[in-house]
């Protein structure tokens, strides 16, 4: 089967996620960059029904291209590529930024200290989110995870001070690499003394939030590319303490058995 028929098997169709998420952004880009996605769409859906369409196709052996990202569980359950993107709509390696809100640091020195000092790998976020796919609830899969990876903890927690109760506000988005580290970054605020309150909003409003100071700290901030548009936006008027992860990666992913290599090898 050839690339062609991969475009028309497909009805020239890209499988999105949520419309406020960076990533498509980026692919209504590469729809008017590359040749190759002329007459091509790009669906809105959600991160969750874009991961049960690719499931769906994997069992059929069907083709499906859908926006991607890393670290994701789906890597570690199916054999998939990314489409090569010579050019670069979707970056180079992005990394994942935590932003707090103005003030903070001030407010809740313990939380801020946290926050600033919370850094973990592409492995170890993959960790927590295996084992949210599996079915454990987020809130445990994040505990399991802080009480497997002491070392890692105390490093984030060296120099916060306990509270008694104090309450945090984080904002985060349902992208499951995002419900991953919202969680274990709770369980941790927790593990100090503090309450902690999970606002799940779209990627702007998370923005926005943080930037008019009604939820306290996201770590789900992609850059330098992904969330650019945000940070022009927002980042005045928002606290930023830099990467949290390093290596994350967006593009055009599809079953290993699809015909193509790069996103030029589509058919208009
Ligand atoms: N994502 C996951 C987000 C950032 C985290 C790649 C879907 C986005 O595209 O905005």
């Amino acid at each position: 089967e050839g690339t062609a028929a991969v475009g028309e098997e497909l009805d020239y169709t890209i499988t999105g996620i949520e419309p406020g998420a960076g990533i498509m952004s980026a692919t209504n880009k590469a729809l008017e960059e590359y040749d190759s996605l002329k007459g091509w769409t790009l669906q809105e859906s959600s991160s969750a029904a874009m991961a049960a369409a690719l499931g769906k196709a994997i069992d059929k052996e069907e083709p499906i291209i859908v926006t991607g990202w890393t670290p994701h569980w789906m890597f570690a359950k199916y054999d998939l590529k990314y489409l090569e993107d010579p050019k670069g709509v979707y970056g180079e390696a992005e990394n994942i930024e935590t932003f707090v809100r103005q003030g903070l640091k001030d407010d809740e020195p313990s939380a801020y200290t946290v926050l600033d000092q919370f850094h973990w790998t592409p492995d170890d976020m993959g960790a927590v989110m295996v084992n949210i796919q599996d079915g454990a609830d987020p809130a445990e899969a994040a505990a399991k995870w802080v009480e497997e990876n002491s070392d890692k903890v105390d490093e984030w927690t060296k120099g916060a001070e306990e509270v008694d109760g104090n309450e945090v506000n984080l904002a985060y988005v349902a992208w499951d690499s995002e419900i991953a580290s919202t969680n274990v970054v709770a369980k941790v605020l927790e593990s100090i003394g503090y309450k902690v309150k999970l606002t799940q909003l779209d990627a702007g409003p998370m923005f926005a939030a943080i930037a008019e100071g009604d939820a306290d700290a996201m770590v789900a901030g992609w850059l330098p590319l992904t969330h650019a548009d945000y940070l022009d936006q927002y980042g005045d008027k928002m606290e930023r303490l830099g990467p949290n992860l390093e290596g994350a990666k967006t593009g055009l992913v599809v079953p290993s058995y699809v015909e193509a290599d790069s996103i030029e090898d589509l058919q208009p």
